[in-house]
Parts: C-alpha cells; sequence; structure tokens
C-alpha cells in the first residue's frame, strides 16, 4: 500500500467488523474529527495532524510493522500471531476476547494434556503452536481460515483453538472449553520507528493523553452527596476522590454537600456504605475525561 503524503501520523483501523465502530468512536472521543468511513481508503483529520487509514484488521500488525501506519488499533490476538514488532501502547477496553481450547463435549479430549496426538484446527498456528510447545505438547495443527468451531462435526479436527466472546458458538456446536490460551482485547500499537523519531513520537504522546482521559473518564463517576456535618469524616474515607472530596457548606445549617470522582469497579460498595454512613441525596452523574 502506498503511504498517503504529508507529516501527519497515520492511524490504521479496521474498516468494517467489531473494532470498527468502536475504534472511531475513541479516536472522535479524542477530539479527532474526520469523515465518515464507509467508502474511502483514508482520512484526513481535522484539527490533529493525524491521518486515518481503514483496512482489514489482519492487515493492521503488518502495516504498522512495516511502516505504513505509524499506529494502528487491533486486537492483540492479531498482533501476538503475527510476532509483530510493535509497541503495545494501550489496552482500549473494547473487542475483548479470549483464545481458547475447546474440543467436543463429552468425547475423547477432556483436559490439555489429552491434546497429544490428536489434530486441533485454528486460524492462529503460530499462537497455538507455542502454546502447545510451552506445554511440551506434541499435536498436529490444522490451520483454517475460520470457522473452527465446524471442523470436529466434519472430522476435520479432533479439537479446536479459537476465539470466544459470550461462548454461544462453542455452545452451539456442542464444544466445551478447555483452556485459556491468550487474553485479548483492543489495543493501541504503535511502530517503532515511529516510535524512534521525535516528532512523531511527540504527536503520539499528544494522541495517547486524549486517549487516556477518555479512557480513564469511562471508568469513572462523579458523586455528589448531602450528609449532616458530623458524618464528613466517615463520608471521606468512602469518597477519596482523586485528591480528596470537596465539602461545601449547604444552606441548612449543619448539612454539607461531599462531591468526588469515584472508580466505577468500588461504585455500588461505596453507594451503599455513602448510605449507611449517613449520606441522604446521592446524585451520580458521568464524566467526559480525566486528565492526571
Ligand atoms: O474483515 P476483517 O478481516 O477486518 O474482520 P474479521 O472478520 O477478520 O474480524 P472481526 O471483525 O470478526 O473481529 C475483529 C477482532 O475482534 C478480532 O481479531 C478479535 O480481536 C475481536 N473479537 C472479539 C472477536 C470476538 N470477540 C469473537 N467472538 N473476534 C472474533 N470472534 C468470533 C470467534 O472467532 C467465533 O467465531 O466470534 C465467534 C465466537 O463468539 P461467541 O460470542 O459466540 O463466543
Ligand atoms: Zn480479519
Amino acid at each position: 500500500m502506498i503511504r498517503p503524503d504529508g507529516d501527519n501520523l497515520k492511524i490504521a483501523i479496521q474498516s468494517a467488523g467489531r473494532l470498527a465502530d468502536a475504534s472511531v468512536e475513541l479516536l472522535r472521543g479524542a477530539g479527532i474529527d474526520f469523515d465518515s468511513y464507509s467508502r474511502k481508503l483514508f482520512a484526513s483529520a481535522r484539527g490533529f495532524p493525524l491521518e486515518v487509514l481503514f483496512v482489514r484488521d489482519d492487515d493492521i500488525p503488518e502495516f504498522v510493522e512495516d511502516g505504513v501506519a505509524d499506529l494502528g488499533i487491533v486486537g492483540r490476538n492479531l498482533v501476538v500471531e503475527r510476532g509483530a514488532a510493535l509497541e503495545e501502547e494501550l489496552e482500549l477496553g473494547f473487542g475483548r476476547c479470549r483464545l481458547v481450547v475447546a474440543a467436543p463435549r463429552g468425547g475423547r479430549i477432556g483436559t490439555v494434556d489429552d491434546l497429544a496426538g490428536h489434530r486441533v484446527a485454528t486460524s492462529y498456528p503460530r499462537t497455538l503452536a507455542r502454546y502447545l510447545n510451552g506445554r511440551g505438547l506434541d499435536a498436529e495443527i490444522v490451520e483454517i481460515a475460520g470457522a473452527a468451531e465446524l471442523t470436529p462435526a466434519l472430522d476435520v479436527a479432533d479439537a479446536v483453538c479459537d476465539l470466544v466472546s459470550t461462548g454461544t458458538t462453542l455452545r452451539v456446536n456442542d464444544l466445551v472449553e478447555i483452556e485459556t490460551v491468550l487474553e485479548s482485547e483492543a489495543v493501541l500499537v504503535a511502530s517503532r520507528e515511529a516510535r524512534a523519531d521525535g516528532p512523531r513520537s511527540r504527536t503520539i504522546d499528544r494522541l495517547l493523553l486524549r486517549m487516556r482521559g477518555q479512557l480513564a473518564a469511562r471508568r469513572t463517576k462523579y458523586v455528589m452527596a448531602n450528609c449532616p456535618e458530623d458524618a464528613t469524616e466517615a463520608i471521606r474515607e468512602i469518597l477519596p476522590g482523586l485528591r480528596s472530596p470537596t465539602v461545601v457548606p449547604l444552606a441548612d445549617p449543619g448539612w454539607v454537600a461531599v462531591h468526588a470522582a469515584l472508580p466505577e469497579e468500588a461504585f455500588w460498595e461505596s453507594i451503599e456504605a455513602l448510605r449507611a454512613a449517613g449520606a441522604s441525596e446521592i446524585l451520580v452523574t458521568p464524566v467526559e475525561k480525566v486528565f492526571r
């Protein structure tokens, strides 16, 4: 592929598929505005020195490794499979899945050790080979382009190594998971060449700051709770905030409002603890960006 002209940074994202919408949304949320991607190979951003290349996800690790693009948004599964010499800069929190070994329910293969001497169908032959080697297992890898889940029924393989997200595909094909080979999600990758180039690397850092601000915001809520003044200390423990909570007096004597950012994973427990500590009215709002 010909590298589009200009000094702009190039980022390769999936043109259509599971990662496409979330990739565009992440860039837009980072303040990068570009035209609709439906029919174009690439688009120039406004307000940031970036060009967006729309490609098949399988090509992304290679393009970034070869310098066709400086950055890419792609599943870790593909980066690992290629053994690509890239920098993984950021986990993006979407496209989560696992590469697992699975076998027919109630069949001969119940554990990973049972794979020895059997056939395993996969689109991830290198990752599977590394995994089997690591376990000292000798199994035949049957490389297929897709639909691994059908191969045991067709007697093309005895087990499969495939991506799973909800588990429905395995279930409907009467396959059971045996072990996880790799945990994956979409990641931002950068080419080593771009990272070694001062100006381009600085632009990558600017983009990372914006993306991190957005990803952190998704995991954060802003909580405002009214409570009696004498409960302030207890509530401060529950709502430490980013530095410390904001405590402001209410017009009602003896009452204060406590405001703080709260990580999503602690959310429900914190709301329960706030109630128990005497907080009455509690308001929760989403956070747009968090920069620390
Ligand atoms: O056209 P292009 O080559 O760009 O896209 P593609 O069709 O090759 O890829 P796509 O869009 O299907 O997936 C892109 C990326 O999404 C993958 O590389 C993974 O990083 C990630 N991802 C997340 C998944 C899944 N979840 C997933 N469930 N990729 C594939 N699957 C498939 C899996 O292979 C199996 O067939 O979905 C089925 C299982 O899903 P469940 O929900 O039934 O378990
Ligand atoms: Zn693909």
